[in-house]
């Protein structure tokens, strides 16, 4: 046991020092959530632009589920269905409205406060996506295994902040630093199967 527990350590620190870190994020029965963010506040932040992020409409869904951008990102909303479609958010960090024609591009639409951005289409109930503003361009949302990757440099003390669409709490920031690394966390949430199919009249609150 002893050994195994070495070597896990000894890998990590391969890890860190190579830059690279998965953390994994399980649910409340320890199988991998997909669809949480992880954001990762560090001391000094970088100011780069971050590239525009494309938040598509396919087969009467948003894709993808969940989006994780820094503040002062450009979402563009690309229509690849033939329908039209009618997107919307009320919530606080980004309310806006936009008609999308199928093979009419629109405009880009700046994220410019942090927070978490609900989007709905007024012509299809079931049609549900979250955009998560950050204040930090350490994001990353986790993927089926439940992992989101970061770059990061070897040192290693920054605060981490968790959140899901579906979490029955909300996650305080957490430390995670050189001399204890947490690099698993679980987060408690709803039980829905598939986030692609969320409940309707879901989104009153944002
Ligand atoms: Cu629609």
């Amino acid at each position: 046991m002893f050994v195994r527990a070495l070597c896990s350590l000894l890998l990590f620190s391969g890890m860190v020092n190579a830059g690279t870190v998965d953390i994994r994020i399980t649910n409340q029965f320890g199988e991998p959530l997909a669809n949480a963010v992880v954001e990762i506040l560090q001391p000094e932040q970088p100011t780069a632009a971050a590239d525009t992020v494309y938040v598509y409409q396919q087969d009467l869904a948003f894709n993808p589920f969940v989006t994780a951008i820094p503040v002062g990102t450009y979402v563009n909303f690309p229509n690849l269905d033939k329908t039209r479609h009618h997107v919307f958010s009320f919530s606080p960090a980004k309310t806006f409205e936009i008609k999308l024609f199928v093979g009419k591009p629109r405009d880009p639409i700046l994220f410019d406060k942090p927070g978490i951005v609900a989007l709905g289409c007024n012509i299809h109930d079931n049609m549900q996506a979250f955009i998560y503003v950050g204040t930090s361009h350490q994001l990353a949302v986790t993927n089926a295994q439940g992992i989101a990757s970061f770059t990061l440099p070897d040192t290693f003390d920054y605060q981490i902040k968790l959140w899901h669409p579906w979490q029955l709490q909300d996650h305080p920031e957490q430390q995670i630093s050189s001399v204890s690394p947490t690099l698993a966390f679980s987060m408690t949430v709803d039980a829905i199967d598939d986030p692609t199919i969320p409940p309707k009249g879901f989104g009153n609150s944002y």
